[in-house]
């Protein structure tokens, strides 16, 4: 996604800073360690996000206006068809969290890892209440599951975040990482542990609807030393990928990439083509089935947008 409104010419009483907080159309920027401006943006334009770097124009007392947004190493986001929404920017790592309750929704695994892979960011799988997981079986057999995601290459963690996050922590360093995933598995309860004067708001779940109640409402950036950083943000119940052409998308299922670019068609989609080498591999066990099954799902998913569908999402 191109980096909005970066033209304008920096002045001589411009400060450089990080967006720490994004709340709707106002934004927390930190200029240096616990100096921290109260921003609008300039004009109509939109699209700061949280862990954008920014210039900012300071004005009366701690209040001050974005003026750029510059370049981005990674943005995280999910898009429907008329929606689009931004999650964090520059995070390098991706640590997705799973519960034992509220049950497991792996199809969201699997699009937040595609939406990763896309930016280049890495991906860390982290199953929380591991304290509660001898009441479930069903999440016995998804820890099982899990394992299948190490052998591809996500590191997976069993943690509980009410017994202890230290295994978390050496996998933290140098990284500004991104805690997302559904609502109600611990994400805020993980980032209390971490960085115990954040104290991010957290609640019970609600058994009766096996889902959290939503009460993270705003990304918000902690650090946790000089070089390494945390996001909290939202739990969400879906993630589009209608931001991803099918090339991407295939390309964000790691196992398939040696296979790509090597079909009979330069346009296959992978689906029923003959000549398909992804097919053929699939056909000789070499993948998961489910995640084949899922890379047909979502290709299939794919909607045509119109750019004035494109534009919208954004105005
Ligand atoms: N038993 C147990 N409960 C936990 C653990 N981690 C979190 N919880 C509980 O799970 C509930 C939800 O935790 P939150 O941290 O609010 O979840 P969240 O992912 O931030 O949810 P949203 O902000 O709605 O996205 C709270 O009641 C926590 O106390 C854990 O390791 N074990
Ligand atoms: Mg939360
Ligand atoms: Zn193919």
């Amino acid at each position: 996604m191109s980096v909005e409104f970066a033209d304008r010419k920096k002045t001589a009483t411009s400060l450089t800073g990080r967006v720490i907080a994004a709340y709707g159309r106002h934004f927390e920027v930190e200029v240096a360690r616990g100096t921290v401006y109260s921003c609008v943006v300039r004009g109509k334009k939109k699209g700061v996000v949280c862990g954008d770097e920014v210039e900012i124009l300071p004005a009366a007392g701690d209040q001050g206006v974005i003026e750029t947004i510059l370049p981005r190493t990674s943005l995280f986001y999910r898009s429907e068809i008329f929606r689009e929404k931004l999650i964090a920017a520059n995070a390098t790592q991706l640590i997705f969290v799973l519960a034992v309750v509220p049950s497991c929704n792996l199809e969201l695994l699997d699009r937040c890892l595609i939406a990763a892979e896309s930016q280049r960011i890495r991906s860390l799988i982290l199953l929380n209440k591991i304290d509660l997981i001898e009441q479930n079986e069903h999440t016995q057999v998804v820890a099982h599951h899990l394992m299948s995601y190490q052998e591809l290459g996500y590191p997976v963690l069993k943690i509980s975040a009410k017994t202890s996050v230290q295994p978390l922590i050496p996998l933290l360093s140098g990284q500004t990482s991104l805690l997302a995933g559904q609502s109600g598995v611990g994400k805020s309860t993980l980032l209390n542990a971490l960085v115990p004067q954040a104290q991010q708001t957290t609640a019970e779940i609600s058994n009766a609807l096996d889902s959290g109640r939503h009460t993270t409402t705003h990304v918000r950036l902690f650090h946790l030393d000089a070089d390494s950083s945390i996001i909290d943000s939202p739990g969400f119940q879906e993630f589009g990928l209608q931001q991803l052409d099918e090339e991407s998308l295939a390309r964000g299922f790691i196992e398939f990439r040696p296979f790509l670019g090597q079909c009979k068609f330069r346009d296959c989609q992978h689906i029923a083509e003959p000549g398909c080498k992804l097919l053929q591999a699939a056909q000789e066990g070499r993948f998961n089935s489910w995640r084949v099954a899922c890379y047909h799902k979502l290709v299939k998913s794919l909607k045509k947008i119109h750019p004035w569908m494109e534009a919208s999402k954004r105005a």
